[in-house]
């Protein structure tokens, strides 16, 4: 498949050198085995962020400031990152799923939160999901090129958990996880659910999480971060065939 697109796109300049070595078997392993059928852009970030196919995707970075009495929010992000991230928002936890979305959604992430965690952790977490989500709608702007929607199973030993997301422009959830009891250490497993519904009302996304089974908490919501992550990273990314055009019928999202 990638090898089709070459043929018919001839990039040339930087990368031009890697996609002439399609099909002359030098991407093949030493044991003869093809590396993975995946294009390209999946398995080089660095190629979405010089558009080797004319995509306009070089700089999808935003950084967004929350201020609310409840809590003080910054986040950075740059969608076309290598999976970077810093947090400071004095829940170890939140910032260990946090890592999990920026590890495979390859998404460089910053985030600075100050807040009133002497009550719980509920207005931190919920409101990092919303800065999260705002900064993601600016950083993706009018979404052109973009393969709009994603999905990943992703396990963790026993348990497996699937996310599908769409950038639809229309704000929604479907959240069916179970957790086996009701605190991570001291992390509120309800708290996953506010984190990610934060998120779709911002980034305008519809999003459906399903735990398919799993006896971990800790592992349930770590299934459910990195396959957020992997999914994002699909939904993101640039269709070579979609360039330039927003990836709806009716022209806007
Ligand atoms: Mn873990």
């Amino acid at each position: 498949m990638a090898g089709q697109a070459a043929d018919r796109l001839e990039p040339d300049g930087e990368y031009g050198d890697f996609y002439s070595r399609r099909g002359s078997g030098q991407n093949k392993s030493a044991d003869g085995l093809y590396f993975s059928p995946l294009p390209d852009y999946y398995l080089r970030p660095e190629l979405n962020r010089t558009p080797p196919l004319g995509l306009n995707m070089s700089d999808r970075t935003a950084t967004v400031t929350r201020n609310t009495l409840e809590t003080q929010i910054t986040v950075s992000v740059n969608l076309d990152g290598t999976g970077q991230s810093s947090f400071d928002t004095g829940i170890p936890f939140l910032e260990h799923m946090l890592e999990q979305i920026a590890r495979h959604g390859l998404v460089d992430l910053e985030i600075l939160a100050k807040g009133d965690l002497h009550i719980d952790d509920h207005h931190t977490v919920e409101d990092i999901g919303i800065t999260l989500g705002q900064a993601f709608a600016k950083a993706l702007g009018d979404k052109k090129g973009i393969q709009r929607y994603g999905h990943a199973y992703v396990p963790l030993d026993e348990a497996l958990s699937r996310v599908v997301i769409d950038f639809s422009g229309r704000p929604g959830i479907e959240y069916r996880v179970e957790y086996p009891r009701g605190m991570i250490g001291a992390f509120d497993v309800d708290l996953v659910h506010e984190f990610f519904q934060g998120f779709v009302n911002h980034a305008l996304a519809t999003l459906h999480i399903d735990n398919l089974h799993g006896k971990n908490a800790h592992h349930i919501a770590e299934t459910v971060f990195k396959a957020f992550g992997r999914a994002i990273r699909v939904a993101m990314t640039a269709d070579p065939r979609m360039a330039g055009v927003i990836p709806s019928t009716k022209g806007s999202l």
